[in-house]
């Protein structure tokens, strides 16, 4: 290195260095039925920093990515990218993983990058093996440098689609959470909430509302601050106490809409008198809180709409209210 060049070329001599010289962080599906092609690759990619999972079968490389695709038995340890030699023993070959991989996981090319290893073919082979959903080939003999400069792009299409993938969920969750109490907000309500009520073969919902008595005059008298808090902490405690296959959504401003399945009535009834005795013991930011509970199922009719639920809760909420605050009404 020339130490005149200065702190800019130093610089980028260092990312070139590095881009070119630092161990590669993947794991690497690698379907090669050639014991002597494997054996050299395998030390080649290892040597590398590579983690290296190899199979001589389609069919094997097959049940792996059953099991480690989203919701398989072992989804935490999913390839970052496939590597598979074209011609294969057994029945299928490489191009028939390929279209599995494409077809029936429904991997992209930045979800799940392949990199196919041909013999020295012709164009047209080359061709076929892109229509067939490859992102890229290398022609056997490997050349070591080509070969990582490969799996290295295709690393990378895999870490940027990964770290798009991470941003896209947060925004999606942020889309249906309500950023005050961290329950799902009332636009999540609306887009799930009627098959949440109606495919639950036969199991009876609770809708419950349950609103926060009196809560302007707590605003007036602890200020709009402590009110937050005190919603925050309700928040809290609701997704704290519900079971989690429960749906507690911010209905209104002091107001909560809870569904939850395989609840019947009586069962409903219990539980809400259990909540509007826990929030009535919070006391959340020393501001001592009751709340007025309305409910309904659909036990009696399964045919009962999410808004005829909501319906019949509201109307029970308003008799709570009516009848003194503080109280379950079904
Ligand atoms: P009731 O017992 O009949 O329910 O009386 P209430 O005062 O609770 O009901 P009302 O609907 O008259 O008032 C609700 C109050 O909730 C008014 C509004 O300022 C307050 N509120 C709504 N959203 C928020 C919020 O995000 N933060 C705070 N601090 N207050 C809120
Ligand atoms: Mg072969
Ligand atoms: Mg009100
Ligand atoms: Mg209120
Ligand atoms: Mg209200």
């Amino acid at each position: 290195f020339d130490k005149s060049l200065g702190y800019h070329a130093f610089a980028s001599f260092i990312m070139e260095f590095t881009l070119r010289h630092s161990g590669l962080v993947g794991r690497i599906l690698y379907v090669e039925d050639s014991q002597l092609t494997a054996t050299v690759m395998l030390s080649l990619m290892e040597r590398h920093g590579l983690q290296v999972t190899h199979t001589t079968h389609a069919e094997e490389a097959i049940q792996l990515l059953r099991d480690t695709s989203p919701g398989g038995v072992r989804e935490d340890e999913y390839f970052d990218i496939v590597i598979t030699d074209f011609y294969l023993q057994g029945r299928l070959t490489g191009g028939d993983l390929l279209h599995a991989i494409r077809t029936r996981f429904h991997y992209s090319q930045q979800e799940m990058p392949v990199l196919v290893l041909t013999g020295s073919e012709s164009g047209e082979k080359q061709v076929e093996v892109f229509h067939a959903g490859a992102n890229d080939f290398v022609s056997k003999p490997i050349v070591e440098e080509v070969l990582l400069a490969r799996i290295r792009s295709l690393l990378t299409i895999r870490q940027q689609f990964a770290a798009l993938k991470r941003q896209t969920d947060e925004m999606h969750k942020l889309a249906i959470t309500d950023s005050l109490t961290r329950v799902y907000n009332r636009r999540y309500l609306l887009d799930h909430g009627e098959h949440f009520v109606t495919n639950r073969h036969n199991h009876p919902v609770a809708a419950v509302l349950l609103d926060i008595d009196h809560f302007k005059k707590i605003n007036d008298k602890f200020g709009h601050i402590t009110g937050d808090r005190v919603l925050e902490a309700l928040g809290k405690l609701l997704l704290d106490l519900l079971p989690d296959n429960a749906l507690p959504v911010r209905f209104g401003g002091e107001e909560f809409a809870l569904l939850v399945p395989r609840c019947a009535a009586r069962d409903a009834h219990t539980c809400a008198e259990q909540l509007r005795i826990s929030i009535e013991a919070l006391r959340p930011a020393n501001v001592p809180i009751t709340v007025s509970i309305g409910l309904d199922t659909n036990q009696a009719n399964p045919g009962m709409t999410l808004t005829q639920l909501i319906g019949n809760a509201d109307r029970a909420l308003y008799a709570a209210k009516a009848q003194g605050r503080n109280q379950v009404c079904a």
